[in-house]
């Protein structure tokens, strides 16, 4: 990527339901395209037509930016949500997340676990031992950004996608936050699935696991999803934020398509 490096963000809402996002790191020469394509995605999007889209383009420290590599990628068949919310609760047990705080943040993604009752529009910080939310605002949650695939680790990632039929935006971008979330200081497992009304996919990560996909954790038609990133007990919750939002983090390496 050409130096200097750009963060730029795009967040569409409307009123106080989140729309869509979106994160990416590029040169200056790139920075118009992505805009618009950013613009075209927040007025395209199947939650409905925003009554507000902020970007921001901010330059980056490259001097502290960080490389890191891809999880690897499974996919579980199942054959219904509640296989799939099963499965992935396994998953997160496996990954030493308790019980009670992996079925308290499934029940909140299902239930929208934003005030509101609807998706918020970052993550859900919650304690693996004991549960309790630990986020500061939750409307808001935690936005992780300031993170992105390099060209040649893209270009290799999305023909290794390709072969497998999963080659969407969906996939790439959700293999890159999980990326940076598994990287961060105190997080143990991450629990996903899309508040798309289409898209009915989810994952657990885990450093033990990689990036374990289900392609069921919710009906079609449900708008509400969301994230929930698993805490070690006491973990520095002001340092992880800064990380999550601040640290630019370029992925440059892919993981293995496991079967
Ligand atoms: N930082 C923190 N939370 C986020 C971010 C972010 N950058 N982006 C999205 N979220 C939260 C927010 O609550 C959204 O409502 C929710 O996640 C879902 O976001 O392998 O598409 O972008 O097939 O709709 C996962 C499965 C797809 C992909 C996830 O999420 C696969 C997806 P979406
Ligand atoms: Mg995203
Ligand atoms: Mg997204
Ligand atoms: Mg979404």
């Amino acid at each position: 990527m050409k130096e200097p490096l750009f963060s730029i963000r795009m967040r569409a809402a409307r009123g106080d339901r989140h729309i869509s996002g979106a994160e990416r790191l590029a040169g200056a020469d790139c920075l118009d395209g992505l805009a618009a394509g950013m613009v075209k995605r927040a007025l395209g999007h199947p939650k409905g037509l925003p009554d507000s889209i902020s970007l921001t383009i901010e330059e980056i420290d490259l001097s502290r930016l960080m490389r890191i590599g891809l999880p690897d990628i499974r996919t579980v068949g199942v054959d219904s949500v509640a296989q799939g919310r099963n499965a992935a609760l396994a998953g997160l047990l496996r990954a030493g997340i308790s019980e009670q705080a992996a079925r308290s943040a499934m029940q909140a993604l299902a239930g929208g676990a934003a005030p509101n009752g609807e998706s918020m529009r970052g993550a859900m910080l919650v304690d693996a031992l004991d549960g309790r939310r630990l986020e500061f605002d939750a409307a808001r949650g935690v936005r992780v950004s300031r993170m992105d695939l390099e060209e040649r680790a893209a270009a290799v990632l999305a023909r290794e996608l390709q072969a497998i039929g999963l080659n969407n935006t969906h996939v790439q971008e959700a293999l890159v936050l999980a990326a940076k979330v598994l990287h961060a200081p105190g997080v143990l497992a991450e629990l996903c699935w899309s508040d798309d009304p289409d898209y009915t996919a989810g994952y657990v990560a885990a450093p033990c696991l990689g990036y374990v996909r289900f392609p069921l954790l919710k009906p079609r038609g449900e708008d509400r999803g969301g994230r929930a990133f698993f805490l070690a007990p006491g973990t520095d919750v002001t340092g992880l934020y800064r990380f999550l939002e601040k640290q630019a983090v370029l992925v440059d390496r892919v993981g293995r398509m496991l079967p």
